[in-house]
């Protein structure tokens, strides 16, 4: 049988050459594209992402929406909305995990089974690396082992610095 962490796989990489049934965007609220991993996964998928992404309404932090991949080599992409990190006490924590909670809620019910997230929120909003790879950890797991309708969550981590952190925290027992 497959433990939760048997599920949880760590790449370094580019998320928008991932061949999974779906990528998570770490977008803002508008939907409407940005830079850093949004802007990277808008180019990639050409203007129909953007032109469904009008049609949602924008996105409240912590929320997830999900359109189709278009030109990515992924059917879905689920956009959330990470917190702007500002000094812990206003909801951060909760909100970032219900980055990672709606997000995989949102692929259960759509009948995704493999799914890969970036570092949500660990960019331009700002958040500790540690305590933001703890959150997407726990929650993962925690749903992993609520739940056996995702067969594979990836992480996939762009810099070497928030691999390392990942794995780290990873290879420390749950
Ligand atoms: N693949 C994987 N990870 C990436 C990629 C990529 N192609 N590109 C960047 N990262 P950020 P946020 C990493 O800033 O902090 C946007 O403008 C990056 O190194 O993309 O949630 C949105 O529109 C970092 O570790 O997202 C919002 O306005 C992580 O992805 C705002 O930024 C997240 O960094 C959201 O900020």
């Amino acid at each position: 049988m497959k433990t939760r962490d048997d599920k949880i796989d760590l790449l370094r990489g580019d998320i928008t050459k991932l061949d999974v049934d779906a990528i998570v965007n770490a977008a803002n609220t508008s939907l409407l594209g940005g830079g850093g991993v949004d802007g990277a996964i808008h180019r990639a998928a050409g203007p129909k992402l953007l032109e469904e992404c009008r049609s949602l309404g924008g996105c409240q932090p912590g929320q997830a929406k999900i359109t189709r991949g278009y030109n990515l080599p992924v059917p879905f992409v689920i956009h959330t909305v990470g917190p702007v990190w500002s000094g812990g006490n206003r909801g951060e924590a909760e909100a970032l995990a219900n980055c990672y909670r709606n997000s995989l809620r949102l692929a259960a019910e759509k009948e995704i089974k493999t799914i890969a997230f970036p570092a949500i929120s660990c960019g331009a909003y700002r958040y500790p690396i540690a305590e933001a790879a703890q959150i997407a950890l726990r929650t993962a797991r925690d749903f992993l082992s609520a739940s056996d309708q995702i067969d594979k969550v990836i992480f996939v981590l762009i810099t070497g610095e928030i691999f390392s952190v990942y794995k780290q925290l990873l290879l420390r027992a749950g």
